[in-house]
């Protein structure tokens, strides 16, 4: 509905460790006859400033700034140009960017965020500093004023967000949730309603009619770690291998999909061993194939 071809740019972010293996999924997409458009792994690390204090509890955040906006430009590009954006991360934080650059296209645009994780920290509420825990507070427009982060904007509405997979929200994170009445899907509705009825309802909070752009960010740890092992915050008791698909699947088969987050892959050898990379780049590419069309039949 939203794309003028069959053409998907993919943005390689390697930061914080996180990489992925471009030449297999580039196959893997012209296996599906889309044009794909890869630019190379974007050189993040070059934005690093030589000295980058805590702002608050904030860890590196000029870093994080610098790198997301660069990545909110490059989504930009993409969808301006009708391609599909589809992000390789990375760190969470990234989403701050990749968001942003598909609200500046997309203004209607909703956002399907697949996590463990609530990600709604705010730089008061952190207790980790870690800002791949607060991307939504700054898309939300609630984190107030961190210098460096001034160029977040447009900011997303409460109601365009919707979370499935939940499991580790922090005590603040829950309070927020509340009072901004952010429609959460956490895995005991997983478990009550069946993945099916949760992405319908999902999509009915956001995208009643299915006529807003959809951006979704896959968050690798809203997966079990069973499935997903090497990301930086596992956590038991996640999405199985199918319901982690159906998602993708049926956020494809909306027709409304124009840009796709899957991060928090984590390829160094030195934190995980080969099988366990192997595997979640692998479930990663799979991801990727169902939110481009991959039907099993
Ligand atoms: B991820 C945490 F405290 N909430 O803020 C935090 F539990 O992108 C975890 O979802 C954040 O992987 C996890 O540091 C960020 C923690
Ligand atoms: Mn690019
Ligand atoms: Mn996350
Ligand atoms: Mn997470």
């Amino acid at each position: 509905k939203f794309l003028k071809n069959k053409s998907v740019g993919i943005i390689g972010c390697p930061f914080s460790g996180g990489q992925a293996s471009i030449e297999y999924i580039e196959s893997i997409i012209q296996e599906l006859e889309w044009n794909v458009e890869f630019d190379g792994h974007h050189k993040l690390t070059e934005l690093r400033p030589a000295e980058d204090p805590n702002i608050g509890k904030l860890k590196k955040p000029r870093y994080v700034s610098r790198v997301t906006e660069a990545v909110s430009k490059a989504v930009e590009s993409h969808l301006k140009r009708g391609q599909l954006a589809l992000t390789l991360g990375g760190d969470h934080s990234l989403a701050l960017g990749t968001v942003v650059g598909t609200l500046s296209v997309h203004p209607e645009a909703c956002l399907i965020w697949i996590d463990a994780h609530a990600d709604i920290n705010t730089p008061e509420t952190t207790e980790s500093g870690n800002l791949h825990g607060c991307p939504v507070s700054f898309l939300l427009g609630i984190a107030g004023k961190v210098p460096g982060f001034e160029w977040v904007k447009p900011f997303l509405k409460p109601d365009r967000l919707v979370y499935i997979g939940l499991r580790d929200v922090d005590r603040p994170e829950k309070k927020i949730l509340k009072q901004l009445g952010i429609k959460a899907y956490s895995m005991h509705e997983v478990d009550k309603y069946g993945i099916g009825k949760v992405v319908e309802m999902a999509l009915d909070s956001v995208n009643p009619k299915r006529d807003r752009p959809i951006h979704l960010s896959f968050d690798v740890d809203g997966l079990d770690p069973t499935v997903a092992p090497s990301t930086g915050t596992p956590v038991r008791g996640g999405l199985t291998f199918r319901e982690g698909h159906y998602i993708c699947e049926a956020i494809h088969n909306t027709g409304c999909l124009v840009s796709v987050d899957i991060m928090e892959v984590n390829v160094n050898p030195l934190l995980f061993d080969e099988a366990s990379v192997f595997e979640t780049v692998t479930i990663g590419c799979s991801l990727i194939r169902c939110c481009l069309g991959e039907t099993l039949l």
